[in-house]
């Protein structure tokens, strides 16, 4: 599946029980941090603006933070001989490890410092306990540790949700789905996200559970 082939809903028109959720915005996703994304730091910008289109229309914003002690069973440093991107898999983690990132109160934790921050309602923190690894802002990659944002976005009667940031096949892709199961109508704002792409074909395969889920593709322009 390939971007060319997505179906785009080219209106949308936002309402206050609607959210956008930022994924992971961090310094270590963006080139020059520990788990570069390729293009990460040319999204940021757009993010910044549809931030400021939802606030206009009083809609929700919220920044997720992967949010890792440095004794975080993901890293491939923490496993004596396995090196970045080596499959690895258990109940809570996988499928591959990773270099070192995220780490808390660390500079790779950070937002990019050009994210407009002050648009966020809410951080929700996710992956800080040392054994499970997280992808999805729901819910964490044992599918048992809840991180609040459901209750959060359902407490705000939120309907819909909206999700760009970092990284497409990982992060995003994992809220997007949970955020279907979770009972959200959900929107992937395919230009503001970028992808890891590890293994090669992961994009694509992201792109097409989506369409399979029942997720609708949008695109900046989609909002404007
Ligand atoms: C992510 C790998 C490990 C992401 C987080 O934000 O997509 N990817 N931790
Ligand atoms: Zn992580």
């Amino acid at each position: 599946m390939d971007f060319e082939n997505l179906m785009i809903e080219k209106d949308i028109s936002l309402f206050h029980d609607d959210a956008l959720i930022i994924v992971d915005m961090q310094n270590d996703f963006i080139p020059g941090g520990s788990l570069p994304v390729e293009g990460g730091d040319e999204i940021v910008e757009g993010i910044n603006s549809i931030a400021e289109i939802f606030t206009k229309s009083y809609a929700s914003i919220v920044l997720t933070q992967d949010w890792h002690p440095k004794e975080h069973l993901s890293f491939a440093s923490n496993h004596p001989g396995m090196r970045p991107g080596d499959e690895y898999q258990t109940e809570a983690i996988g499928p591959v490890l990773w270099s070192d990132h995220c780490v808390q109160n660390t500079n790779g934790s950070e937002f990019h410092e050009d994210l407009k921050k002050e648009y966020a309602h809410a951080i929700i923190r996710k992956g800080y306990h040392p054994e499970i690894d997280s992808y999805s802002g729901f819910i964490e990659y044992d599918k048992k540790s809840e991180t609040g944002l459901a209750g959060y976005l359902k407490s705000l009667n939120v309907k819909r949700i909206f999700i760009c940031g970092l990284a497409l096949d990982y992060c995003c892709f994992a809220t997007a789905m949970d955020g279907v199961d979770f009972g959200f109508k959900v929107y992937f704002i395919v230009d503001l996200t970028k992808g890891i792409d590890i293994p090669s074909g992961n994009i694509s395969n992201a792109l097409e559970s989506m369409v399979n889920k029942g997720i609708i593709f949008v695109m900046k322009k989609s909002f404007e």
